[in-house]
């Protein structure tokens, strides 16, 4: 197991599309196991091998209280979607920042699990927002490029200063 070092926006390679799973093998197992373990140490909710700078379509979620319902989304697709909701999101790669996005109320997706498996589900709620959220990610989106210019102009200072401060 290990922790994997997440990268922080602005980085440009966070804007690389994930090239999807060919196979399931024990590289892929072991980078969903670390994945998890980077997650839940962080902590959040979900992670895609985009912030972890491994460019292949492998999403890990966990949004129950206490770490028991891990799932791992590898080529995940989403397949139908209805309805809008509005959630206040964060994300492991723009700390500190949290900001409302709009994003469709329900989704369904289909992937192939940890073991290779096909599955479809259905998720709404706060599922569904990051679900949306990681698959952003896959395909080289942050959630704060959804914002307007002058909030995300605010945000990139906020953000350069931060780093001015830990540097
Ligand atoms: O931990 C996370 N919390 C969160 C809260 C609201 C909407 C989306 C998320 S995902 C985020 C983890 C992360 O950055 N995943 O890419
Ligand atoms: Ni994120």
């Amino acid at each position: 197991m290990a922790l994997l070092p997440i990268l922080r926006y602005p980085d440009p390679r966070l804007h690389t599309r994930a090239a999807p799973v060919a196979a399931v093998d024990d590289e892929i197992r072991a980078l969903v196991r670390d994945m998890a373990e980077t997650m839940y140490e962080a902590p959040g909710i979900g992670l895609a091998a985009t912030q972890v700078n491994v460019h292949k379509r492998v999403v890990v979620i966990d949004v129950s209280e206490d770490k028991s319902a891990l799932m791992a989304f590898i080529n995940p697709e989403i397949v139908e979607r209805d309805g809008e909701q509005v959630c206040e999101e964060g994300c492991l790669s723009v700390p500190g920042i949290y900001e409302k996005v709009t994003r469709a109320e329900r989704v369904k997706v289909r992937a192939l699990n940890g073991e290779g498996e096909p599955f479809e589900l259905e998720a709404d709620g706060l599922l569904a927002v990051c679900i949306q959220h990681e698959i952003d990610h896959l395909d080289g989106k942050v959630f704060v490029e959804y914002l307007s210019a002058l909030k995300l102009g605010r945000i990139k200072a906020k953000l350069a200063k931060k780093a001015r401060i830990t540097a």
